[in-house]
């Protein structure tokens, strides 16, 4: 999966329960993450987070990359149970502009 300055693609929109490898790139030109959460809310519903200003609830939340700095790549994985999930890059500000996207397990 590829992460922009404005949002993030994926190979795969959906993939078998069990371990599930992220392969996380970061093509934009600043600092991203990639969150893993598990939520029924559709990707563009999520709550904002109350204490943290620009951020999102991570309710739900299955692990992460960690922060990317522009330019540079992380394989990380989690072991996910069918349903449906958002991921996203939690940087202050940046799910408003799009950095997030649906995604499956079955
Ligand atoms: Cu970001």
């Amino acid at each position: 999966m590829t992460l922009t300055d404005t949002g993030v693609t994926l190979g795969q929109s959906s993939i078998n329960s069990g371990p599930v490898t992220f392969k996380v790139k970061n093509a934009g030109s600043i600092e991203h993450e990639l969150v893993v959460v598990r939520t029924d809310i559709a990707q563009d519903k999520l709550q904002p987070d109350a204490d943290e200003p620009g951020k999102m609830s991570e309710e739900g939340a299955q692990g992460e990359s960690g922060d990317l700095a522009a330019g540079l790549a992380k394989d990380f994985t989690l072991n996910l149970s069918p349903g449906k999930y958002v991921l996203m890059c939690n940087q202050p500000g940046h799910y408003m502009v799009g950095m997030h996207i649906a995604f499956v397990v079955r």
